[in-house]
């Protein structure tokens, strides 16, 4: 059995993933707060598939789900990082010191919790999937925590790699840009019109877009690692430097 344990599977990349790594023979653990979205996943998927109600923040609960994966599901092939947000888009003085922290507590702390307890599971060879972002790369206004929590993820891939050096262990970073998920509705805490604003007139990547890319590199050949890669619409480009007094 070809295992894939996917943090985030409830929305947007996550649930897209799962359901294209299902079509393509692996057996899904789906990980998400929201249990009722994963059991919606899981009546859809035809290999056999486990779904776990966690919260990446809660180290208990992560290593207490790594130490009891049945004996039969503990040899995982593939692991995405993916649950993450960002919470608020204001500039750093006027934004919220409390989504700073669900941000460094999800993004960072979560996934360096779910890296450390799942790692042993992919002894036996397998690849690792950290989700990042172009935020993590350029900044762009009130980009500034949310930024910085995926330039970590790009950093501390990179890293792992390092460490991880004679085992059979890819690591990649996946940098997407702007994608229609729930993404924008979490970032704005509800307010679709704000949200729907985002992706008003422009061509965005969906989520089956960025499940592809990761799919395409799970299936390249094992000695093939793609470090880092950044993944954007072709509508979306940069802006620039700006300067003030023009
Ligand atoms: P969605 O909001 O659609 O999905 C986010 C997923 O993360 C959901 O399944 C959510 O599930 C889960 N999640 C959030 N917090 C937690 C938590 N504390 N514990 C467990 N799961 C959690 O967004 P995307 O699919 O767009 O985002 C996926 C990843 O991609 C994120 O890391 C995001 O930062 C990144 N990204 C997104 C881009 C975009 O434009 N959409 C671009 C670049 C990167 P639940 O609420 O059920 O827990
Ligand atoms: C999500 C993409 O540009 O909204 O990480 O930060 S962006």
């Amino acid at each position: 059995m070809k295992i894939a344990l996917i943090t985030g599977a409830s929305s947007g990349f996550g649930l897209s993933l799962a359901k294209m790594l299902d079509n393509a023979g692996f057996a899904v653990i789906a990980c998400a707060r929201r249990l009722e979205k994963l059991q919606e996943l899981q009546a859809e998927l035809k290999n056999p598939s486990l779904i776990y109600a966690l919260d990446v923040r809660d180290k208990n609960a992560v290593f207490e789900v790594a130490k009891n994966l049945p004996k039969q599901w503990q040899n995982i092939e593939i692991l995405v990082n993916n649950a993450g947000l960002a919470l608020g888009q204001e500039s750093f003085e006027n934004a919220d010191l409390e989504d700073f922290e669900i941000m460094i507590d999800t993004n960072i702390k979560g996934l360096l919790y779910t890296t450390k307890a799942f790692l042993p599971h992919l002894e036996r060879g397998g690849i690792i999937f950290n989700l990042g972002s172009v935020a993590g790369a350029y900044p762009y206004p009130g980009s500034h925590v949310y930024g910085g929590t995926k330039a970590f993820v790009r950093l501390f891939s990179h890293t792992l790699r390092n460490d991880l050096k004679g085992k059979d262990i890819r690591v990649t970073t996946i940098a997407p840009g702007i994608a229609k998920t729930e993404f924008s509705e979490v970032r704005f805490k509800g307010d679709k019109a704000r949200a729907d604003a985002v992706y008003d007139g422009t061509k965005y990547l969906s989520a089956n877009d960025v499940a592809k890319v990761i799919c395409d590199i799970a299936a390249l050949p094992k000695h093939v690692n793609i470090n880092y890669l950044e993944v954007m619409p072709v509508s979306q480009s940069w802006a620039g430097f700006a300067f003030e007094g023009k």
